[in-house]
């Protein structure tokens, strides 16, 4: 990071993720009250949004805050769309970017200036003078959250995209099926809501998306710059699926409902006649109903099939959803690893279930990828032998990035924390910001890498306010290790930056975790 402080100027204590580029300039600007200027209404509705937030007024007569679409805009070099250059000079405000992310990325990065000058009592509203170049390392920067452990609806995650939104990640991923529930309404299987909607862990209540309720937010996460990516966990994880339909069991009778949290239980019957139809119709319906390009198909810890059944599945679900026009995405189990934890393989396999896949013998594991070329993995668990990841590479794969001992969000901070797992690690804040993406996979290339997840899961987490605390400030760090260059990243100047940062939370209500690590 060229930082180069200067008096008032708090660039390099202020903003999250840390901007490639600062260059603090002379004078303060007084944004009290604000003018927007943007290349349209719903980015100069967001933009004012963002500064009144911050402590501005906007009115037709106030310091200039002008947002113009410029391809010469970033730092030298950078290629990202998302680029952007914010100048702020005693006389006004300009955010230079090629396209609306960039704008509004911009317009964040303004918002923290002003919150850092302003501090928890409500200073002045104000900036010292700058010009911030920027760009991020990733393309694919965000949050991963699962609906259905415990539901949150529209509210809360409109609450979270604005959360994603303003530390300039870019996607949320949503978890919308599993054992427990079905949260997303499904036009040609209507009794997936009807029947499996209602559930959620340990008796809590459940709920769903109606197809306008999940149009609507899309389009709210649109506005944001904020893509939506849908999951539909298969083949395994679907016990919501088979409540509903039991013409998907061998037996043809429904399963009961579960509220319990084990997982790798359940799985479908490629070979049953019910099961491929099953696939079309719910695949093709949730690439309709999909404003993004992405549809995430699962594919994780099926504890109970064979490999060679597996790998049938992963065939067809890509062949699907590349069909339905969009592109497959997948956890890492797609590539053909074996899961990590033998032990519980074998517990399940001891129990009377298939025998499950090994290394040895898991699809892909020394043949061609089942991959297929523009495919994303995302990469969760550290414990399985790298080899299948690095050869799904080379056969075109694309990777996002959340390992659980780092970017896991419902890993407890520390074993006495009251609320998450401790399956993978204790994540203390330290923990999700010091690592590289770059350098999980022994012999992945970084060119392979597309980007960085959080994932939040919620088998203990049941209100916003459990959510936020696992989030913050852990969100902050995993969205400064997919936006930030490796050399721009400073754990002592994150820390006094997420102190400043907290200052938003309070006034905002949100929940957070004070860590002992920060100096709050
Ligand atoms: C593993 S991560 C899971 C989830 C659990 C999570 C709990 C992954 C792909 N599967 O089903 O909710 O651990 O931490």
């Amino acid at each position: 990071m060229t930082t180069v402080s200067s008096g008032a100027a708090v660039v390099a204590d202020a903003v999250i993720p840390a901007p490639v580029e600062t260059e603090p300039g002379e004078g303060v600007l007084d944004l009290a009250t604000v003018t927007v200027d943007a290349p349209d209404a719903v980015l100069a509705r967001l933009a004012g949004e963002l500064l009144v937030a911050a402590g501005a007024v906007v009115a037709d007569a106030g310091a200039p805050v002008v947002l113009l679409l410029d391809p010469a805009a970033g730092p030298e070099a950078a290629q990202s769309t998302e680029r952007y250059t914010l100048t702020v000079t005693p006389d006004g405000v300009t955010v230079a970017a090629p396209g609306r992310a960039g704008l509004l990325h911009g317009v964040r990065t303004l918002r923290q200036l002003v919150n850092a000058r302003r501090g928890e009592t409500g200073g002045p509203v104000e900036v010292g003078a700058v010009v911030v170049r920027d760009a991020p390392r990733y393309p694919w920067r965000g949050l991963s959250l699962d609906v259905v452990r415990h539901w949150f609806g529209p509210a809360d995650l409109r609450a979270v995209v604005d959360l994603v939104g303003s530390y300039k990640m870019n996607r949320l991923h949503l978890h919308l099926s599993d054992d427990q529930g079905w949260r997303l309404e499904i036009p040609s299987r209507p009794a997936l809501t009807e029947k499996s909607s209602q559930g959620a862990v340990s008796g809590a209540t459940g709920g769903f998306l109606t197809a306008d309720e999940y149009r609507e937010l899309q389009e709210y996460a649109a506005e944001r710059e904020v893509v939506i990516v849908p999951e539909i966990d298969v083949p395994g994880h679907v016990n919501a699926a088979t409540h509903a339909y039991g013409e998907l069991m061998p037996s043809g009778e429904p399963t009961d409902a579960y509220d319990g949290i084990e997982v790798g239980f359940s799985k479908l019957h490629l070979d049953l006649p019910a099961t491929e139809p099953f696939l079309r119709d719910v695949f093709t319906d949730v690439a309709r109903m999909t404003l993004g390009p992405w549809v995430h198909f699962g594919g994780d810890e099926v504890l109970v099939m064979q490999p060679e059944e597996f790998g049938r599945f992963v065939v067809l679900c890509q062949e699907i959803v590349t069909a339905a026009g969009k592109t497959p995405v997948a956890w890492q189990e797609a590539a053909g690893s074996a899961h990590g934890d033998q032990a519980a393989v074998a517990a399940l396999a001891a129990s009377g279930a298939a025998p499950a896949p090994g290394a040895a013998e898991a699809p892909g594991a020394d043949g061609p990828s089942l991959v297929e070329p523009g495919t994303v993995l995302q990469y969760w668990d550290t414990r399985p032998d790298p080899a299948p990841f690095v050869r799904a590479a080379q056969a075109g794969a694309r990777f996002v990035m959340s390992p659980a001992d780092r970017a896991y969000l419902d890993m407890k901070y520390t074993p006495e924390h009251p609320l998450g797992q401790q399956w993978a690690a204790f994540v203390e804040l330290h923990d999700s910001y010091d690592w590289d993406p770059a350098r999980l996979v022994e012999g992945l290339p970084e060119s392979a890498i597309e980007g960085v997840s959080a994932a939040i899961w919620t088998e203990t987490l049941a209100s916003r306010a459990d959510l936020f605390s696992m989030l913050l400030p852990r969100l902050a760090a995993v969205a400064e290790t997919a936006w930030s260059q490796p050399g721009a990243k400073d754990w002592e100047s994150f820390r006094a930056r997420v102190a400043v940062e907290a200052a938003t939370w309070r006034r905002d209500g949100d929940a957070y975790h004070p860590t002992p690590q920060i100096d709050w």
